[in-house]
């Protein structure tokens, strides 16, 4: 069974790498160099890999993505039909994540961007205490990595909701679903943070009607992907002071235009999508046990329900 492995050429060499200490009798193809394309039985890719071209292997058997979203696999003209698809469900993803979503509640919680405007200007000041218990966390689903950065706050004394697809239920977490969960939890949120895939349905779900029903002086945090969020209705908020500051790690389109007005917008934090970071000896294994279920017929971890688009 050959791999055919496409990523960015400086990560390409650490996936190999990871790949073969897990099992060395890998057949490892580094894409764009796959030999014959009847080797090919598994191909391990992430962003930038075209689908169109994973037809050219009339014995693929399993597509994995390098990272927990497949919004990238999924769109047209999606993977071959009837091919498998797999994400990463991983720690060091997802204590990554927890970390990234930490620091940026507790940056606006604890008005780090006053205080830091302030050492600017010399100011020394006390603003008034935060207080932990009234500040409303609204997370945007509830799955991996959602539902750890819920945990992750509730530990700390946040309250924390949480919204998604199906009616769940969660120990300290107030869930909602569907339309009227979504206005009824954004009503009561203070920092809004964006864990979701990137669907039809999940489209500009950070607009300008969902912005306004978050109460004024609200911050909006995304780490899902930039297709959550219109942009200009952020913008719009912002300036307006409905929404008071956003931390943002995604965008559309990546990277993010020299030009965009968030680059330079007082209350905009830019990160260059690197709030959770894949590390391919921490993902390495799970890959390798699905392409020896794949290779045996059994059954694979980590699927993507391609009738839900995550
Ligand atoms: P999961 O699939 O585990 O969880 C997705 C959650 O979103 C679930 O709770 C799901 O609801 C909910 N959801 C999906 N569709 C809807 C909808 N239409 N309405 C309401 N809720 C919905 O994903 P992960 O937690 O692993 O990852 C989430 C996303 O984070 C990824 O898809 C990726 O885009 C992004 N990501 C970004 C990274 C970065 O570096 N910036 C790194 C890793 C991931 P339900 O529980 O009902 O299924
Ligand atoms: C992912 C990402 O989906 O890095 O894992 O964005």
């Amino acid at each position: 069974m050959a791999i055919l492995l496409s990523t960015k050429a400086n990560a390409m060499q650490d996936w190999r790498d990871a790949l073969l200490a897990e099992d060395a009798t890998l057949d490892i193809r580094l894409f764009p160099d796959a030999g014959d394309p009847a080797d090919i039985e598994a191909a391990v890719c992430w962003t930038q890999h075209d689908m169109a071209e994973l037809r050219r292997y009339p014995n693929l058997k399993l597509i994995v993505s390098m990272g927990a979203g497949v919004d990238h696999l999924l769109r047209a003209p999606g993977p071959p039909p009837g091919i498998p698809v797999a994400r990463l469900k991983d720690e060091r993803l997802t204590s990554g994540m927890t970390e990234w979503v930490l620091l940026n509640v507790l940056r606006f919680h604890r008005q780090d961007l006053e205080y830091r405007a302030q050492q600017a200007a010399r100011i020394w000041d006390e603003l008034p205490a935060p207080d932990t218990a009234k500040r409303r966390i609204g997370m945007l689903g509830l799955g991996q990595l959602g539902n750890a950065c819920a945990q992750a706050l509730r530990s700390l004394g946040f309250p924390v909701m949480g919204w998604t697809r199906n009616p769940r239920e969660l120990s300290g977490v107030q869930t909602f679903a569907g339309a009227d969960g979504l206005e009824a939890m954004l009503r009561q949120t203070d920092i809004l943070v964006c864990l979701l895939p990137l669907t039809p349905e999940t489209r500009g779900v950070i607009n300008a009607k969902s912005l306004a029903w978050l109460p004024r002086g609200a911050f909006v945090i995304n780490a899902a992907r930039g297709g959550h969020l219109v942009a200009e209705d952020l913008l719009a908020a912002l300036d307006s002071g409905h929404v008071a500051a956003a931390a943002l790690d995604v965008f559309e389109p990546e990277p993010l235009p020299a030009d965009h007005a968030f680059w330079t917008h007082p209350k905009v934090l830019v990160w260059p999508h690197a709030s959770a970071i894949t590390i391919p000896a921490s993902a390495a294994p799970q890959v390798v046990e699905n392409l020896r279920r794949a290779r045996e017929g059994r059954a694979l971890i980590n699927l993507v329900d391609f009738s839900a688009g995550y």
